[in-house]
């Protein structure tokens, strides 16, 4: 990785954007929250501004309200100003929905910051890409470990720690690497409260949650001798559990952790007639092709597609898609 490059870059800007992508992670958000706080260190005249709302089991990275909600009469001013925009865990663009339009509008350059593979003729100013990092976290502490002259603080320890827990599924899943202990060493080192992170995103979910989730328990279709588990969920399963949108996250990490499945795949009912798809694997199958047949993509074992049509349609043409895929590679 060119770090050199990047933070010449970084060094040369004064106003600086951070973001990441609609319905932001734990990776999208700590990283944010790192570099906003290495940036506040340098002088730097930077915002944390995302087109989704922060989500509630991340409040705990967000003290002083640093993220802010994509308000144009509020940001717009300020944006036009900005020498770059860094943009954090986005392999497609258009995942930054609003905030696109204006980085297009005010002609910001911007630098990508990814571990997602991505197409060779990219949208950005500045692409850094390392698809073998577990997370965009673990890049922005390369980054860091490079370039910044002091050691870490606590609380940008723990915008690293958040990143790099939440995309390793709590360092157990199989992109968990030597980085991501040493991270975790640097980080207990710090001070940050690892147990209490953990809480905060995963031991709150609400009783909604877990009443959806008891209706797709009861759901689950199994092909190809139980490797391929996949489920629905409708407005109405929602509205039946008193559900939301936030609800259903790391359901299909749930499905996958069944006895001899291999891949689990959740179908997701939007409103707007759009579906939104989840692909998981454990390791045998790689996935994020069945992603790009749908128009989507993603890591080879954790990857996605939004598409049009009602469940209805979708359905059937996933379970096709994803069985297609797993016999080839059975070949
Ligand atoms: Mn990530």
């Amino acid at each position: 990785m060119d770090w050199k490059n990047v933070n010449e870059i970084i060094s040369a800007s004064e106003r600086i954007l951070l973001t990441s992508h609609e319905n932001p992670d734990g990776d999208g958000l700590g990283s944010a929250s790192a570099m906003y706080y290495h940036l506040r260190e340098q002088g730097k005249d930077c915002k944390i501004i995302n087109c989704s709302d922060f989500p509630e089991e991340y409040e705990f990275l967000n003290i002083g309200q640093i993220f802010e909600l994509y308000n144009s009469d509020k940001h717009d001013e300020w944006m036009q100003k900005c020498d770059l925009a860094i943009i954090f865990d986005v392999g497609d663009f258009k995942r930054l929905r609003k905030i696109k339009n204006v980085i297009e509008k005010y002609n910001i350059d911007t630098m990508n910051i990814d571990h997602h593979p991505h197409p060779k003729n990219h949208p950005f100013t500045y692409n850094i890409v390392d698809i073998n990092a577990a997370a965009t976290g673990s890049m922005i502490f390369e980054y860091f470990k490079q370039y910044r002259s002091r050691p870490l603080t606590k609380i940008i320890c723990e915008g690293i720690y958040t990143a790099v827990m939440t995309d390793t599924g709590s360092f157990r899943y199989s992109n968990t690497d030597e980085t991501c202990h040493e991270i975790a060493i640097v980080c207990l080192n710090a001070g940050v409260d690892t147990s209490k992170i953990y809480q905060n995103i995963y031991e709150s979910k609400p009783r909604s949650s877990v009443q959806l989730l008891a209706r797709i328990i009861d759901n689950i279709t199994y092909e190809n001798g139980g490797e391929f588990a996949w489920f629905s969920i409708d407005k109405k399963m929602l509205d039946t559990a008193g559900a939301t949108k936030a609800d259903v996250d790391g359901f299909t990490d749930f499905v996958r952790a069944i006895k001899g499945v291999e891949v689990a795949v959740m179908i997701f009912e939007n409103s707007n007639n759009t579906c939104r798809i989840n692909f998981r694997s454990k390791g045998k199958y790689i996935i994020n092709d069945s992603a790009k047949d749908m128009g989507g993509g993603g890591h080879k074992f954790a990857a996605g597609a939004v598409v049009q049509g009602n469940k209805e349609t979708i359905i059937p043409q996933v379970v096709i898609a994803v069985k297609a895929s797993l016999k080839r590679q059975s070949v």
